[in-house]
């Protein structure tokens, strides 16, 4: 393990006009634009009351899931790369993203994840220093493969976690967090996977799995709100929460990890 990574900076971009014609299986209805961009400027107020500087990308609506950053670079203390998203629909948003990260990562990988791996970086949950990696719909057996070599060689160990199975789970961190230190946040299915033994498991409270999906930023976790019992479980850990209401990205499958890279 190494030291916990306290983040100065993140890099988000807005849901566009054409948000609503993403990818999504949640059945929630559509996403109301002007209140999803409501929602995204207070998660970006949120990052910078932890003290992050935010960059922000202009929306982009030639990608409609766009808005969902995290899934198209992965960042480490020791390095970074640009993934190859499972989504064809999404390749194309890599390219700003690379762009905007150069002046941070000018050693940033573009190579690692080629053909015919896919990985979205919102399948890697990184635990200072140790990285969860999902195998799921859009990240394939030689992506997470490719990636823990790249992740080995800088040092980094690995646990791979197939979810294929799993339902309702898009990415492996809507289902897990990690919370600091030896602690993290998972949802039923994953409580005796034998990548977390080991590690001190909080179980998401029944009907509220999707909000699993919380992001540790500095001392603050941020957290979906109106999900009352994994709010209660995490201030009964010390945690400061703070409530962010993101509906809008729910209803596109997205929850607060993947609005933003951070580093
Ligand atoms: C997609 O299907 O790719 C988007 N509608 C949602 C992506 C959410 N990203 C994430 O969970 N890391």
């Amino acid at each position: 393990m190494s030291d916990p990574a306290k983040f100065t900076r993140a890099l988000v971009r807005p849901p566009g006009d054409t948000f609503a014609a993403g990818m999504t299986t949640a059945g929630l209805g559509a996403p109301d634009v002007g209140r999803a961009r409501v929602q995204h400027q207070a998660y970006v107020r949120a990052l910078e009351a932890c003290g992050l500087v935010v960059m922000s990308l202009l929306a982009d609506e030639a990608y409609p899931d766009s808005t969902f950053v995290e899934d198209t670079a992965l960042l480490t203390t020791r390095g970074a790369l640009l993934t190859r998203p499972g989504a064809e629909s999404r390749r194309g948003e890599v390219a700003a993203v690379a762009r905007a990260l150069a002046e941070f990562f000018p050693t940033a990988e573009t190579e690692t994840i080629r053909a015919p791996g896919t990985l979205d970086a919102g399948d890697v949950c990184e635990a200072d220093g140790h990285f969860f990696i999902g195998v799921s719909e859009r990240t394939n057996v030689q992506g997470a493969r490719r990636l823990a070599t790249w992740l080995a060689r800088r040092g980094f160990t690995s646990a791979t976690v197939d979810i294929r199975a799993l339902p309702g789970m898009l990415h492996l961190k809507s289902g897990l967090a990690h919370l600091g230190g030896r602690r993290l946040l998972v949802v039923e299915t994953l409580v005796g996977h034998p990548a977390v033994a080991g590690w001190d498991v909080l179980r998401a409270p029944s009907g509220e799995d999707y909000a699993a999906n919380c992001v540790l930023v500095n001392d603050a976790v941020l957290a979906p709100a109106g999900f009352p019992k994994i709010t209660a479980l995490l201030r009964a850990t010390g945690l400061r929460v703070v409530e962010l209401d993101v509906s809008e990205f729910r209803k596109m499958d997205g929850g607060l990890s993947c609005l933003s890279l951070r580093w």
